[in-house]
């Protein structure tokens, strides 16, 4: 211990003396005897889990301290976004610790496995779905390639809600998953930031004449740090998931106060602390409300301040070096904001001159889009800031004023340019283009795969490409192989192992050389038992969930993720209809038997969505019931889709379907998590699909449907209702969907599902791709007939997955955007 000033450091001799494998199960022991005060195993494992997690944790503490200390003075990015959808922290910390045989070890004495200690961690479902997990994989790939990446998010007392399902329909249920606590969390109240909100702009005239302005009169709130460790992939590195919880100054509104409303004085905290309390449940539409507006300024004024201050500490106040030193990358248009308050800050508080600060601004931001949908382009209505962000209203209109004449530059006298590119769009309620600023903003504008980015250039954003064509690039998303197929399929991952040894943990380019195995008969014939294997775990899953018997005989044919009519669930129930009434007509000879497995979560307000999945579930328990079909077929929808549930279906899916409307799925990584796994693919030319069809060979891959290109012109003249009455076997689906044998006692609840299918508005072509589609399940029912046929193509999809691993994403932003 060294005394200097009145900073008392705490050094502790050497950390790999006093935590090693001999000491693990010691250490296990006296966090569940003293520190948690327990002496016997209760069923839930919480207690146990919680001594294991501490315990694990003070393993990744001190690699976390050194990682800190070597990164001082380094360039940094830092990932900002409203997800980050992490799942369960232990066993991926156990995996990339190394620690698996240790921690296996010291549970001996407790009498039970570690996979069911993993059970009692909560998942942290802090994001909605494609977006969120994508932050959560790159977390992983930053660390494991040892980048000085922090994320930046927000601590959501409540995560993504807890989906039941009652008599077939959706119930959301609060997910309260601090309840139990969270061990890999470590809070620093003592660093809060403080966050601006309300109040006025008054300008300020200095002595010089000089005039500046000041947001006054502000009710701010405080930003509370929680960190928590991301370990690299045993590589001695931890980095920092950096999640913001807002609480209340200790301020009481005088006026209130004096006038003797202590309580009411105090009562009104809660309005601080409401900001962080739930994560928004919708994945596509934004409905305006001012608190989700809130959530995003008070990520992006925490976020911003941490990093300027500690730029600060190091610098001072001179910024010569801050672009050097720093970049954001903003996922999605979210925390977008941040261009006009990182603008604010440097003018406001660093007195930076308006050009200095934009020259910063714009060559530290960087841009990821992740929908084309139109109703997903976030806009905040004008009226909205005035009141909530006064200064950072005045900030947009400036940025806009100055972008505006750049475009009468390029445009000149051009007046629908200059409404079509404004930040603000006109109106009898005008609204800010969150999308505009943050390209404006920033130096780099990235989609998620080749052809959406592809999209974005000619359709979306094309004035802006036209402005400025460098700024734009692709960056294919992909999975952590760490997750996605080392931790969650332990049997293939040994099987892989031992024929191209363990480095493809690492390096996943590595899985390339699968191929050469995938004619050899007894390297197929394990393939298949490890399959096997990993169905028998779906089965139990599925049974415990629905109460469906699985078969592990059959096909699984898996579709999951967010509900929505663009990804067309509707489409896969439509061919489960079909696949019903050709058994019950007899006509089977050919078909093979499939389990079918549906799940995912509808926003609560998007009825369209949970009308779908109540269809679903009607069409399973009718499917279900039919003794006459169960050998043939069988239909279940999982319950509460989650990262923890990917972890046991992935692994288990013969089939992986992703068959979204051509030109609407950015990317997808879901597919990518599947085809890591070995199930094929049947899909349409979207999002990564493409790249995944390309990866493999067209022979590996059950293609149909439109074309993305194609799609306006089947627009122009579609008649749904010409291509039923010429299509027998969609002819028949509508016909049981229309007869009502779904839901024989509860008249009309289809009406607009089927009416959506013979609209010739329908957006998503339901009817036009489903011939289609059915023909593609025909030749996937004929290929897994062969066995070995199908066996190969499942060992040359996972060889073929090499470029899908995060890592690869990464080092693409590392070197293309970041220039780490
Ligand atoms: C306005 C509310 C809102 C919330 C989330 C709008 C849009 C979103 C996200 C953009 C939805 C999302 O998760 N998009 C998905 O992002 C994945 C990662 O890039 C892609 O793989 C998916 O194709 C895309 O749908």
């Amino acid at each position: 211990m060294n005394k200097n000033n009145n900073l008392c450091e705490i050094t502790v001799s050497d950390d790999s003396v006093l935590m090693n494998a001999h000491t693990f199960a010691e250490d296990l022991a006296r966090h569940f005897h003293f520190s948690l005060g327990r002496d016997k195993v209760q069923e839930s494992h919480l207690y146990l889990y919680n001594a294991l997690a501490i315990t694990v944790r003070d393993h990744l503490v001190s690699q976390w301290r050194k990682t800190r200390m070597a990164r001082a003075g380094q360039r940094r990015v830092a990932y900002m976004s409203l997800e980050f959808l992490m799942g369960r922290t232990l066993n991926n910390a156990i995996l990339n610790l190394d620690l698996d045989d240790t921690v296996r070890a010291a549970l001996e004495g407790y009498c039970c496995d570690l996979e069911d200690v993993e059970q009692a961690e909560h998942d942290a479902g802090l994001g909605n779905g494609g977006l969120g997990r994508l932050a959560a994989c790159f977390l992983d790939s930053c660390a494991s390639l040892a980048l000085p990446v922090i994320g930046y998010g927000i601590r959501y007392e409540y995560g993504m809600f807890n989906q039941e399902i009652k008599n077939g329909q959706q119930v959301e249920h609060p997910d309260n998953w601090l309840r139990n606590g969270n061990p890999w969390e470590i809070a620093a109240p003592e660093k809060a930031i403080r966050i601006k909100f309300f109040g006025h702009v008054d300008v300020i005239t200095k002595k010089d004449g000089q005039q500046y302005r000041q947001w006054n009169n502000t009710h701010d709130v405080l930003a509370v740090p929680y960190d928590m460790p991301i370990p690299g992939y045993q590589n001695g590195i931890v980095n920092t998931l950096r999640l913001w919880k807002s609480e209340a100054t200790d301020e009481f509104d005088l006026d209130e106060f004096n006038a003797g409303s202590y309580t009411e004085s105090v009562a009104r905290k809660n309005l601080a602390e409401q900001i962080t309390m739930v994560l928004y449940p919708n994945d596509s539409s934004e409905n305006g409300k001012e608190l989700r507006l809130r959530q995003q300024y008070f990520l992006s004024s925490a976020s911003l301040q941490d990093t300027i201050n500690l730029y600060v500490e190091s610098h001072g106040k001179n910024f010569d070096k801050f672009v050097a030193l720093n970049s954001y990358q903003l996922n999605d248009t979210h925390p977008s904001i941040a261009v006009a308050e990182l603008m604010r800050i440097l003018m406001d508080d660093y007195s930076i001159p308006w050009d200095d600060a934009w020259a910063i601004t714009s060559q530290t931001m960087a841009y990821t889009n992740h929908t084309l949908l139109p109703e997903a382009l976030e806009k905040w209505p004008v009226r909205l800031f005035e009141n909530l962000l006064p200064r950072i209203l005045e900030i947009i209109y400036e940025i806009n004023a100055r972008f505006l004449q750049q475009v009468a530059v390029c445009w000149p006298g051009d007046s629908q340019k200059q409404s079509a590119l404004s930040l603000i769009e006109e109106g009898h309620e005008p609204q800010v283009r969150m999308a505009h600023l943050a390209i404006v903003g920033s130096y780099s504008v990235n989609g998620v795969a080749a052809l959406h980015t592809e999209l974005l250039k000619a359709g979306l954003f094309n004035d802006f490409y036209q402005l400025w064509p460098e700024k734009f690039n692709n960056k294919t998303n992909g999975v952590t192989p760490r997750r996605w197929l080392s931790h969650c399929n332990r049997s293939l991952s040994a099987l892989i192992s031992s024929k191209i040894g363990r480095n493809w943990v690492a390096d996943f380019a590595e899985v390339s050389q699968l191929s050469e195995f995938a004619n050899n008969k007894a390297f197929q014939k394990k393939w298949r038992d490890s399959k096997q294997h990993n169905k028998a775990a779906l089965v139990d899953l599925v049974e415990e969930a629905t109460g469906v018997t699985f078969d592990v005989n059959m096909m699984f044919d898996v579709q999951v993720k967010r509900i929505h009519e663009y990804k067309r669930q509707l489409l896969n129930i439509m061919h489960v209809i079909g696949l019903y009434d050709r058994i019950r007509k007899g006509d089977t000879a050919d078909i093979t038997p499939r389990c079918v497995l549906i799940g995912g979560k509808a926003a609560p307000g998007y009825v369209m969505a949970k009308q779908i999945i109540k269809l679903i579930n009607n069409v399973a328990d009718t499917i279900n019931l039919d003794p006459k079909v169960a050998k043939y077929l069988k239909v279940a929808f999982i319950p509460n889709y989650n990262v923890s549930a990917m972890e046991i279906i992935c692994p288990a899916t013969d089939l992986s379907e992703q068959i979204s409307t051509a030109g609407k799925e950015a990317s997808g990584t879901g597919n990518m998590k599947f085809m890591m796994n070995g199930a094929l693919t049947i899909g349409t030319l979207d999002g990564a699909n493409i790249e995944i069809r390309d990866a493999v060979a067209p022979d590996n891959f059950f293609l149909f449907g439109a074309e993305a290109h194609e799609i306006p012109g089947i627009r122009e003249n579609y008649q749904p209702n010409e291509i039923i009455a010429n299509s027998p076997t969609l002819s028949a689906v509508m016909q049981l969907l229309e007869s009502g044998h779904f839901n024989l006692f509860e008249p009309g609840i289809y009406d607009s599902i089927i009416e959506s299918i013979r609209d010739p508005g329908d957006m998503w072509l339901t009817a036009y791709d489903f011939d289609s589609y059915f023909q593609a399940q025909r030749r996937v029912d004929e290929c897994y007939k062969d066995q070995q046929l199908w066996t190969q193509k499942s060992i040359l999809n996972t060889a073929a997955s090499g470029v899908f691993s995060s890592d690869h994403t990464i080092r693409q932003y590392r070197d293309e955007i970041w220039k780490l």
